[in-house]
């Protein structure tokens, strides 16, 4: 084994799904295909050193400081996945990782995908590293690991857009990684902003990892998997033709979706605010009035994405300082935009 120490940084965004990811079985297999934009702004940069003479097993930082959940985590996937890489598993023990977002910790944005595959991608840079090997990553094994670290992460190493999950419309998607869409979109969905509007930034009351529980045995879940094939179908076509229309009309009904999964859960639960749905009616008025494109999309939380092309920045900018702002937390929001290649 290597003697010397060997530090490794990456840095990798999170992702905001359009078609959901909400259900899985075996071995994080996803129970339908989801599709995503990768973001540049809301990122995680994880730095990884090997040190052979570390004692005491991994050390973990986030911002600088301890945290036990994220380490338990991180600490998990090594004893379960760690044999997937091309190194002893003892060197886990020797790891000091360190890891910050880009955005405010309080900001309620859901951060494993960002955290989870910043952390391969640093595993799989230290794999080269241990070999000498300076060939490029491999991004499909990158995120078919990642995905064993959480469903969302898989999507989050390509640019621009992903799919991960098999679907018939491309015949390189699987349930086992994401492939990339950047080169199957129409150069308008390129240009999209997702402003995030932060409604609510306390802790979810329900977490990801038990939504997707609360989905075995759910009573609309076969519904549900079928209406997300063909949404993922009907949002291929969209992404290939530039159809807005159709984007919004997906956009909008899979975040409803999401959230009404929730509700009909068994225990429900909800995790949407009264200022979430205010905000919803306003961009509902804002896009009857005006005619521009622009939609929401929800993650598992309260926060609404607003998404719109670029061409409308100026005047859906101006919409969000003068009335959307004032139904956030402090008048919080995050001004992102998809990745470029
Ligand atoms: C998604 N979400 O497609 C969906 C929509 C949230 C709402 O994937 O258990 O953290 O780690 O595989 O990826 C959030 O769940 O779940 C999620 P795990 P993950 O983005």
């Amino acid at each position: 084994m290597e003697k010397q120490e060997i530090l490794v940084t990456a840095k990798s965004p999170s992702n905001i799904a359009i078609v959901k990811y909400w259900g899985k079985h075996g071995c994080q297999l996803p129970n339908n295909p989801s599709v995503s934009f990768t973001l540049s702004n809301c990122y995680t940069e994880t730095s990884v050193t090997y040190i052979p003479d570390l004692k005491n097993g991994m050390q973990f930082l986030f911002e600088g400081k301890e945290s036990p959940k994220f380490k338990e985590k991180i600490e998990k996937y090594m004893e379960k996945h760690g044999g997937l890489y091309r190194f002893d598993t003892d060197i886990f023990s020797h790891l000091k990782v360190e890891s910050r977002n880009s955005f405010p910790h309080s900001s309620g944005i859901a951060s494993s995908a960002s955290s989870m595959s910043a952390l391969v991608l640093c595993l799989l840079k230290l794999e080269k590293a241990l070999e000498n090997d300076e060939t490029p990553l491999d991004l499909r094994r990158a995120s078919m690991l990642a995905r064993l670290a959480s469903g969302s992460a898989s999507r989050s190493v390509y640019p621009v857009m992903a799919l991960w999950g098999e679907t018939s419309c491309v015949s390189d998607s699987s349930d086992e990684y994401a492939v990339p869409l950047g080169d199957m979109t129409a150069p308008v969905f390129k240009t999209y902003h997702d402003t995030i509007l932060i409604v609510s930034n306390k802790e979810k009351s329900v977490s990801s990892r038990v939504g997707h529980a609360l989905m075995e045995g759910h009573p609309l879940a076969e519904k549900r998997y079928l209406t997300a094939r063909h949404n993922t179908q009907r949002l291929l076509e969209a992404l290939r033709t530039g159809d807005l229309t159709a984007f919004i009309d997906i956009a909008e009904s899979e975040a409803v979706q999401l959230h009404e999964l929730m509700a009909t859960s068994n225990p429900p639960y909800k995790l949407v605010e009264p200022n979430t749905l205010k905000i919803i009616d306003e961009i509902h008025r804002f896009r009857e009035k005006t005619h521009i494109p622009v939609c929401f999309t929800l993650d598992a939380g309260p926060n609404v994405h607003l998404l719109f092309p670029d061409e409308f920045n100026e005047k859906v900018s101006a919409f969000v300082e003068t009335k959307l702002k004032y139904y956030c937390v402090d008048n919080q929001y995050i001004s992102d935009i998809v990745k470029g290649f």
